[in-house]
């Protein structure tokens, strides 16, 4: 039995003079490891003279033990292992379909909020589930009177029949503002409206309107149309123009339907204006005086203009999309062109 294979000198010299952990690992096993020096003295004991195999094993375990020693105290030294492979990626998201972004009538209440504001307009938002005072009575529309068929009301089934209801427009805003203000009063108001409406390419039962209300000492039928005329021109660019017609709504005299030159055909006539160079965008005109006396502001002292117009025919026009129940459908390959 030669124990001069475990030399344990030798091994310790090596084992400085590693200098990273791979090598460690290599070190280890060529001397302790199966195979090693160390692992064949081990394995020969049996073979021994009783007397002898006590000396060898103590001698085997002996150099074990110092070369685990030194090879922790140059593992302490030379600290962890460099990763073999790349660390594994836990990052969330990195195979996601990119941001999302406003909705195009979102998009389109924005820019066309920014262009009040820049006018001098704050924008003010009032409740979808409305009275009928709000809705109808404060705004010249008495119980029973033939303007309400206009609009084909949904009522909710809260308080006295008939009482509570979707709101139809946006006009109520008008009256809530009125009531808790004083002029001068320069304000937008946008949101979604209901009617029990049968659907069809312009016309949907859920849709958006952008209201406007100025109330000041000396506001004319003229400012309300240099007012639209701005805003037109804003939003569809200086090629259109727009024109007012004469109409009727209970709570604006005189009134008026607003119209811009249609922007498929340059005002020349085709399908979508249905051959007059004409889109019909919403109503306006100057305040009714009854609904002034409604909510206690004085007709003799100051006068206003409103208007009140489909959100979603904007970006309609300005896009070609139709019909209109593409902004409901949630189509991901629309939501993601525009
Ligand atoms: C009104 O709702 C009045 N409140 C507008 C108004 C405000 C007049 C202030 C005077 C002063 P009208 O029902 O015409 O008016 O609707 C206005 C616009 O809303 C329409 O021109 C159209 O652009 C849009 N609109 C009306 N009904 C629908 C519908 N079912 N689907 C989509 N858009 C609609």
């Amino acid at each position: 039995m030669d124990l001069s294979d475990l030399d344990l000198d030798a091994a310790v010299a090596a084992i400085t003079a590693a200098t990273e952990a791979g090598e460690l690992a290599d070190l280890r096993k060529r001397l302790v490891g199966k195979g090693s020096p160390a692992f064949r003295t081990r394995e020969s004991i049996k073979t021994l003279d009783a007397a002898d195999r006590p000396v060898v094993g103590k001698a085997v375990t002996d150099f074990t033990k110092a070369v685990e020693a030194a090879l922790e105290v140059r593992a302490g030294e030379l600290g962890p292992a460099a990763p073999t492979e790349p660390p594994l990626d836990l990052t969330l998201g990195t195979h996601g379909r990119g941001r999302g972004h406003l909705h195009l009538v979102t998009q389109c209440q924005r820019e066309l909020e920014d262009v009040f504001v820049s006018l001098g307009y704050r924008v003010a938002e009032g409740p979808e589930v409305e009275d009928d005072w709000h809705n109808f009575e404060a705004l010249n529309f008495p119980p029973g009177h033939p303007a309400r068929a206009m609009q084909d009301t949904l009522y909710v089934d809260l308080g006295d029949p008939e009482q509570v209801l979707l709101r139809t427009h946006t006009s109520p805003v008008q009256i809530r503002l009125m009531e808790s203000q004083p002029p001068p009063i320069y304000a937008v108001m946008p949101g979604r409206t209901y009617r029990n409406e049968t659907v069809d390419a312009r016309h949907s039962a859920v849709f958006h309107q952008i209201e406007g209300l100025a109330v000041d000492r000396g506001l004319t039928f003229g400012d309300l149309a240099g007012t639209l005329e701005t805003f037109t021109s804003a939003y569809f660019g200086k090629k259109v123009t727009s024109r007012l017609l004469p109409s009727f709504f209970p709570f604006t005299e005189p009134s008026a339907e607003f119209a811009i030159t249609c922007v498929f055909c340059d005002a020349a006539g085709c399908r979508v204006c249905s051959q007059t160079g004409w889109i019909e965008l919403g109503g306006c005109g100057m305040v009714d005086p009854n609904v002034f006396l409604a909510v206690g502001i004085d007709p003799e002292e100051y006068t206003g203009f409103a208007f009140g117009f489909g959100l979603e025919r904007m970006p309609m026009l300005r896009y070609g999309v139709e019909p209109i129940k593409t902004f409901f459908d949630n189509d991901s390959r629309f939501l993601s062109r525009y």
